[in-house]
């Protein structure tokens, strides 16, 4: 289904007078305090975060899935649901795909319908952490690291054949996040597994079109429980500096050992220009990829602040960072998930622009504890949302995202149209 610019006036009209009411409120105390409100809003007007093709379906567990309804069964249908996402909000306008769950079988028609969406291409995900049917050889004993040279040659080859799709579709990045690791301690040598990884990395690393970026995703456990070859930030940022200029680390907010401060490891790979790309996430326990902002508000708007003042700093060299949300569970309609997901972003970066850079050194210059935890906690205790509202709005989208979904009925619609089973993906 197609989302319509007259439904979204139909429906932000009724809204408006009080959303204007707030925004004045808000805009008038944020100027006493500095704050230049326009420029931030339009800076949440240009931030976009890409949507990965499996967070349109009912998330897996390691338990199994149910089937939901009116969830997409075709490339095409997952740009319709993205499609309608942006629609809504506009800044969801890019899309990940998963190849092999994603093959496009007419690279152009898929294209024609990007941009009947206005989306973009974001990182192509390979994946070599599940065998596929007629695959020669099985990845149950690691894919890239893989004693065997036959195997990682299979594997280096998908890689190559991502990037092929990827060229046709015009994206620019290849993501690779890998499963290899070990249940049971003995079971690899760490050093060979590493030295593997690398030399196979190298050569899709050669194989990268002059304008690509590769994204080396790291992961502490899970799907093995005692190692995993590309454990942490450290060995993702060892692995991208030894390929190159072209290689970075991706961090995923959900791939830390508990209490890690990932905001620290932010700043860090900013100051070295190596953070390529952010998944976003959050979760109590693990990887659980759970709605973004769900579970730890404050440390997604402490991540934020980073972003934020790293990218502004112009001793940063950092590229642009590819932002997409990388969640997927059981228990929402993945759509009304993703738009809370896009929301809670918006806000922490909102947040995180309220943050009067100058007076936080001033404090921290002075070692003045208390005055520099107040900058932040001034700042994460306003009420952004009519900032966040108006991005919308001002970009074409609903005021309430959320609520004209559900006023439309959208899922329902999908159903009459879709049916009712598991959209491939995770
Ligand atoms: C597995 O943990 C994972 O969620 C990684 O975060 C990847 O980004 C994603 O799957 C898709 O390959
Ligand atoms: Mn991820
Ligand atoms: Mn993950």
């Amino acid at each position: 289904m197609q989302l319509s610019k007259a439904r979204i006036q139909e429906h932000n009209q009724p809204l408006l007078a009080s959303h204007q009411l707030r925004l004045n409120l808000l805009s008038e105390e944020l100027s006493e305090r500095g704050v230049a409100v326009r420029d931030l809003i339009q800076r949440l007007v240009d931030f976009q975060v890409a949507i990965p093709s499996w967070a349109l379906g009912t998330g897996g567990t390691r338990f199994g899935r149910y089937a939901g309804v009116g969830e997409p069964q075709s490339l095409e249908q997952k740009i319709e649901d993205v499609g309608l996402l942006h629609a809504l909000n506009r800044s969801s306008g890019a899309i990940s795909l998963h190849i092999p769950w994603d093959i496009p079988e007419n690279a152009a028609h898929i294209k024609a319908l990007m941009q009947e969406h206005d989306l973009a291409f974001d990182a192509m995900n390979s994946n070599t952490f599940q065998d596929q049917r007629d695959q020669q050889h099985s990845y149950k004993f690691g894919s890239l690291s893989h004693t065997d040279a036959a195997v990682r040659k299979q594997a280096v080859e998908h890689n190559l054949e991502v990037i092929r799709y990827g060229e046709e579709l015009g994206s620019k990045a290849l993501t690779v996040w890998l499963a290899d690791g070990s249940s049971f301690p003995g079971q690899r040598n760490f050093r060979t597994v590493l030295q593997n990884t690398y030399e196979s990395l190298r050569e899709i690393y050669a194989a990268l079109p002059a304008d690509w970026k590769v994204f080396v995703e790291y992961k502490p456990f899970e799907p093995y429980f005692y190692s995993t070859v590309i454990q942490d930030w450290g060995t993702s940022f060892l692995l991208a500096n030894k390929l190159g200029d072209k290689a970075y680390t991706l961090v995923d907010l959900g791939h830390h050992l508990p209490n890690a401060n990932i905001e620290q490891i932010v700043a860090t790979l900013l100051m070295e220009g190596k953070l390529g790309g952010f998944h976003f996430n959050d979760s109590k326990y693990a990887d659980d990829d759970l709605t973004v902002g769900s579970i730890k508000p404050y440390q997604l708007y402490l991540i934020f602040l980073e972003l934020v003042h790293g990218m502004d700093d112009p001793q940063t060299n950092n590229p642009p960072i590819s932002y997409m949300i990388d969640a997927s569970h059981n228990l929402k309609d993945p759509l009304e998930d993703l738009l809370q997901s896009v929301e809670a972003i918006q806000l922490a970066y909102a947040q995180a622009l309220l943050v009067d850079k100058q007076a936080l050194e001033a404090a921290r210059a002075d070692n003045d504890v208390v005055g520099a935890q107040e900058i932040l906690q001034n700042a994460f205790r306003t009420d952004v949302r009519p900032l966040v509202r108006e991005a919308f709005r001002q970009a074409g989208g609903a005021l309430d995202p959320l609520g004209l979904y559900r006023k439309l009925d959208v899922r329902r619609q999908l159903y009459d149209e879709r049916g009712v089973g598991i959209a491939t993906g995770l």
